[in-house]
């Protein structure tokens, strides 16, 4: 394999696709390759020092002439001038728009001949595609790429539903850094959150927007908590916070839910827990879902997005209608009072991270599509 040199461009703060991204350059640096990541700050999973790994910073400034700060030139023209200086072989960029916008930009002012790989994660296809403005520029996007790639089989057709590219879109999927996320001994950490031995453990983790329903992920631990002991851990924080917060006051259920806002170590807590809940109606995967599995965490989805291609139901988890809170209770409920049940749900947890999505073949896929761009020029 040719050590190359990648450009590596991702929305940096909390989100699967900065994880992703920042995951896949840190992988890829280890194997030998000179990462360059070109973001508006350090990617947050950036957290050390790393060799091979470069982190470019773009400078954003706002002129008082201007309503908005132009982010998008100030990309490109930083993507430029590290194609030039550090002569990149390619950039990977996360997100259609405004990213492969910006990469192609920025190549073009390089004057280079560089390939472009485009990731699409979901939120730039299901929730950007919706708005007419932005359709065309999507469309752009993908179509000037050099290679287009989408996280789940659904993503892929959506895009091709929702933007109708003349492009192929391979799929490839996420992964997880194993190393991190698997099972561990994290000794006395369940009663240090005040969760007795007895009680099971049910887990949401999101940025707590509407589309991710935590409304639903409450109703059904209602329904759970009735029935047996339990606590649910709510990781993340959002605009919808305050709504949810209000709906377990109504319900008072206050002494089982525990609000832990965002969190770095979610492998450990994950350790503590016994189910996952992800009952979102928009999903172009649900990494989440798939740190939980590593960790030997089961999830309970809906039947939307990419969450089919991860929970194959009665392996690994349960897959409910959208809205369903009652089929999400009793699959819960069937899960947690039936111990050998959990015990192969749990096994078949960490088999699917191990066989279906083990970062060592997802990180071949992407050095494959690499090397077919260099070939090609
Ligand atoms: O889900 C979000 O709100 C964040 C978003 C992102 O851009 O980081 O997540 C998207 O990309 C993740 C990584 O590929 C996927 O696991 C999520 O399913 C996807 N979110 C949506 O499609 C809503």
């Amino acid at each position: 394999m040719r050590k190359m040199k990648i450009g590596i461009t991702c929305y940096p703060t909390v989100g699967g696709s900065g994880v992703i991204a920042t995951e896949l350059g840190k992988m890829l640096a280890e194997k030998g390759h000179e990462v360059h990541f070109i973001t508006s700050s350090t990617p947050f999973r950036l957290n050390r020092n790393y060799p091979n790994v470069y982190s470019h910073q773009v400078d954003v400034n706002s002129y008082s002439v201007f309503q908005y700060a132009p982010y998008d030139i100030a990309l490109a023209t930083k993507i430029a001038e590290v194609i030039q200086n550090e002569k990149l072989d390619l950039m990977h960029v996360h997100y259609a728009i405004p990213h492969a916008v910006c990469a192609i930009l920025g190549r073009d002012m390089a004057g280079a001949d560089i390939g472009i790989v485009t990731t699409l994660h979901g939120t730039d296809i299901t929730v950007l595609g919706t708005d007419s403005s932005l359709k065309e520029a999507i469309r752009y996007g993908i179509e000037k790429s050099d290679i287009v790639t989408a996280v789940s089989d659904s993503l892929k057709e959506q895009t091709y539903d929702m933007i109708q590219p003349d492009k192929d879109i391979q799929t490839v999927y996420n992964f997880v850094d194993e190393r991190e996320y698997r099972l561990k001994d994290v000794g006395k950490l369940k009663n240090e959150f005040g969760i007795g031995d007895q009680e099971k453990v049910l887990v949401h983790v999101s940025n707590f927007r509407k589309v991710k329903r935590v409304g639903d992920v409450v109703d059904t631990f209602y329904r759970v908590q009735q029935q047996v002991a339990a606590k649910l851990l709510l990781i993340g924080d959002g605009p919808e916070m305050g709504r949810v917060v209000q709906q377990v006051r109504e319900l008072g259920i206050e002494e089982h839910v525990l609000f832990l806002g965002k969190r770095d170590n979610l492998s450990e807590l994950y350790n503590i827990c016994d189910l996952k809940l992800l009952l979102s109606e928009k999903e172009a995967f649900g990494l989440v879902l798939l740190e939980a599995m590593a960790c030997g965490v089961p999830g309970i989805g809906a039947r939307i997005g990419g969450m089919p291609e991860i929970i194959s139901p009665g392996t690994n988890g349960y897959l409910i209608d959208l809205g369903d809170v009652e089929q999400a209770a009793s699959y819960a409920l069937k899960v947690l009072t039936n111990d050998e049940l959990h015990q192969q749900l749990k096994q078949g947890a960490l088999n699917t991270v191990k066989t279906r999505f083990h970062s060592t073949a997802i990180l071949e896929q992407y050095e494959a599509l690499y090397e077919s761009l260099l070939d090609r020029r």
